[in-house]
């Protein structure tokens, strides 16, 4: 049985390794709820399949799926993903699966942050959110991973980790009055030193636009390796973004990282600015339980929502114009890594993209230093 620890993973020996360290596998959900997903799910079905398959080929790769859905997810995914029966009130691996922290002995824990829909009754996406509040528990029990319950309300694609004690992350989502209202920056900080073992934390004022996680950091900006970011960009100064992106950029580059280097910042343009069609809000459910979606509301639509593999990259597409360059960039970036693209505007339209549908497990793996 996985059992919850009292202590923190600062005490403990534990940190946060960055996503481009070596991998375990990979836990995603099965999307179903028919206010998020158009036309029943299928179409986002379809995506989550593709970058299921993809993931695999380079690590493996574990589907948690309803009771009710089950059968269908496990006839529709490949052979070589592992199909889990969860339940969740919607697909979000990143942000309500657990953060695994590791040791130098190969040991691997779970941190379980709490979940509230991305800002409960204030502003949150949808309600009720109590199975998705257990889903980091039942990953870590069939992980065999024990458990740190840490007191934040927070998720996982809030913040990201060089594994070198150094985190990203943005005030429009931490401090948002919607999260932990009681806790300043500071104390914010503070927690996030203890349960992932970081000594550096780099603050960034804004996510990208019309990003409905309030501003969740892997939709604008990740470390590439230590040392250097990789920051979503617009040239376009009349696009809201352009601001966002260059205050960040300003940020990024007056910072250091936890071992004292200047930060390396890599621009990536966003695609063209992209909204949600009145035939797809057509298709989606209607209900009281769940923000409504409006034609034409931007989409948070972002190049740096890319899952990082073993040997691998699986990144956003849009069939947008800047797909190609992208690409490029990844591949250069990641010169020891396959970079495979997936069409994901059906897991846009649910408001996030590949990074928001996955969650690595590191490989606990022994160091002698
Ligand atoms: O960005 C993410 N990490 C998740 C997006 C959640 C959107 C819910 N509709």
């Amino acid at each position: 049985m996985s059992k919850t620890l009292d202590s923190t993973p600062q005490a403990d020996g534990f940190r946060m390794p960055a996503e481009f360290e070596p991998h375990k596998g990979c836990w995603m959900l099965w999307p179903e709820r028919g206010d998020t997903w158009r036309m029943g799910a299928k179409p986002a079905q379809a995506a989550f399949i593709k970058v299921a398959g993809a993931i695999s080929a380079f690590e493996p790769v574990t589907v948690g799926a309803s009771r009710g859905q089950w059968e269908n997810a496990r006839h529709a995914l490949p052979e070589s993903v592992r199909v889990v029966e969860i339940s969740s009130n919607d697909a979000w691996m990143r942000d309500v699966g657990p953060t695994v922290v590791v040791d130098n002995r190969g040991t691997i824990r779970g941190v379980d942050w709490r979940f509230n829909a991305w800002g409960g009754l204030d502003g949150g996406l949808y309600f009720p959110w109590d199975r998705d509040s257990l889903v980091a528990a039942k990953v870590l029990e069939i992980e065999g991973a024990d458990r740190y319950r840490a007191p934040l309300v927070m998720e996982g694609g809030s913040f990201h980790a060089d594994g070198q004690g150094t985190l990203i992350t943005t005030r429009e989502c931490l401090l948002n009055r919607n999260r932990n209202p009681h806790l300043a920056q500071e104390q914010i900080e503070a927690l996030l030193k203890a349960y992932l073992n970081v000594h550096k934390v780099v603050w960034l004022d804004q996510g990208v636009v019309m990003d409905e996680t309030d501003g969740h950091v892997d939709n604008l900006c990740c470390f590439v390796k230590p040392g250097e970011v990789l920051l979503t960009w617009t040239d376009d100064p009349d696009d809201p973004q352009y601001e966002i992106s260059r205050q960040a950029l300003e940020t990024l580059s007056a910072a250091t990282d936890a071992r004292g280097r200047p930060l390396v910042v890599h621009k990536i343009h966003q695609p063209d600015p992209m909204a949600i069609s009145a035939a797809e809000c057509e298709g989606l459910d209607a209900g009281e339980t769940a923000k409504p979606r409006l034609a034409g509301d931007r989409l948070a639509a972002s190049y740096v929502n890319f899952y990082i593999a073993n040997g691998g990259i699986v990144m956003p597409l849009f069939d947008d114009a800047h797909d190609r360059t992208a690409m490029d960039l990844l591949v250069r970036l990641f010169p020891d890594r396959q970079v495979v693209g997936v069409q994901s505007r059906e897991i846009l339209l649910g408001g996030g993209n590949i990074h928001c549908i996955t969650q690595q497990i590191p490989m606990g793996e022994y160091r002698s230093r």
